[in-house]
């Protein structure tokens, strides 16, 4: 897609990311955002135009977790060698925010799916029916990046309860906007396309087959944009075919399609999980125990709610199953935090050790 004038900020470049571009003084790079991750090899975009790109060396070598490595919408620095071949990104500047997952097998490492966004549009497709659970999954997962997450309900074509699921849906997600759409017909794609600001960024996730993808063509209304496929040249010269995930709309809105996904696990903290339970949360206040678990415990509001009727019990056990989930992640998260720390001050013993050794050597 050869892109037309267009600046930085078009791109979605905005102040936060300023100083920290300043910082790196590096008077040759020049700031790029992502565009496609393929395997270590990228598609960024710049304002004069878009180009493959491989990580240099040194931030392949300094990057701790996959999750430092450039992503999807992340604004990075890069340098152009030479006219033909890729650009090099040097640095990955600070995100504003990121959307992710945790990633399948490496329990301590997330999986960011896009970085620097304004909106997550989280999409289920009605033909297997409305997942409550699987929405406040994702709910949490967005608040807890602290984007605001907007629910489509992709399929209407092939759902005959429409309005029922609609509302299924805002109960779950109360005070959010829920969406319902087909894109196939067309039909409520019109009420999507005014949330989308020039400038802004809006990731799309969900489960792979939702129809993510679909509704991002549809909006475009030019099939090519995401099937027309883009080669990149990987670090090994390799050749990659892949799709373009960042997009640009003609309105200038930038969307992120992410890939498809099967498992979802969560990312986050527990304040992701209180704004999507607000009403357990403020339940809370009440019990007897500050840290009430809202499991076992005695003088549990929360427990007295569900049991009287004033909660929906389906709602609290998905509360305490995420929460199980988001306190497992964090013991993990600990563990592996401490034994980096000790790692650390370990090397850190040995080059005092051996500074004292070399000294002694000299002083002889
Ligand atoms: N009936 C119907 N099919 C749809 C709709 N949106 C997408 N699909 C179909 O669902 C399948 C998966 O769509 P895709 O956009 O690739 O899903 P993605 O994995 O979420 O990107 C494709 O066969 C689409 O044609 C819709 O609104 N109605
Ligand atoms: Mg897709
Ligand atoms: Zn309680």
């Amino acid at each position: 897609m050869a892109i037309a004038e267009y600046t930085l900020q078009d791109l979605g470049w905005d102040d936060s990311f300023v100083e920290a571009f300043a910082e790196l003084k590096e008077p040759d790079h020049i700031a790029a955002r992502v565009a496609i991750e393929h395997r270590k090899s990228y598609l960024v975009y710049t304002p004069g135009g878009d180009f493959g790109a491989t990580i240099s060396g040194r931030l392949a070598h300094t990057a701790r977790y996959e999750a430092e490595l450039p992503k999807v919408g992340d604004w990075v620095t890069v340098s152009r060698p030479d006219e033909v071949g890729p650009a090099i990104i040097h640095n990955v500047l600070k995100r504003r925010n990121s959307f992710g997952r945790k990633a399948p097998g490496k329990p301590q490492d997330e999986q960011v799916l896009a970085a620097n966004v304004d909106v997550v549009f989280i999409v289920q497709g009605l033909d297997r029916g409305f997942n409550p659970r699987s929405l406040e999954r994702y709910l949490v997962t967005v608040r807890e990046s602290g984007v605001e997450p907007i629910t489509v309900l992709n399929k209407t074509d092939i759902s005959s309860e429409v309005s029922l699921v609609l509302s299924q849906a805002e109960s779950v997600a109360p005070g959010t906007r829920v969406i319902a759409t087909s894109a196939l017909t067309a039909e409520g794609v019109d009420s999507l396309r005014p949330l989308l600001l020039p400038r802004k960024t809006y990731a799309f996730v969900g489960p792979s087959g939702v129809g993510k993808s679909t509704l991002i063509n549809r909006m475009l209304g030019r099939e090519a944009q995401i099937t027309r496929e883009v080669r990149l040249i990987d670090a090994k010269g390799m050749h990659a075919t892949t799709h373009r995930e960042l997009l640009m709309m003609p309105g200038g809105s930038l969307l992120i399609d992410t890939p498809g996904m099967r498992a979802f696990q969560l990312w986050g903290g527990i304040e992701g999980l209180n704004e999507v339970f607000p009403d357990i949360h403020e339940l809370g206040v009440n019990c007897r125990f500050r840290d009430c678990s809202h499991t076992v415990e005695a003088g549990c509001a929360v427990l007295e709610a569900a049991e009287s009727g004033k909660l929906n019990p389906e709602r609290l056990l998905s509360y305490q199953k995420l929460s199980k989930e988001l306190e497992y992640q964090k013991s993990k998260w600990d563990a592996t935090a401490r034994r980096e720390k000790q790692r650390r001050s370990r090397e850190l013993g040995r080059a005092i050790n051996r500074y004292h050794q070399r000294k002694n050597d000299n002083d002889k």
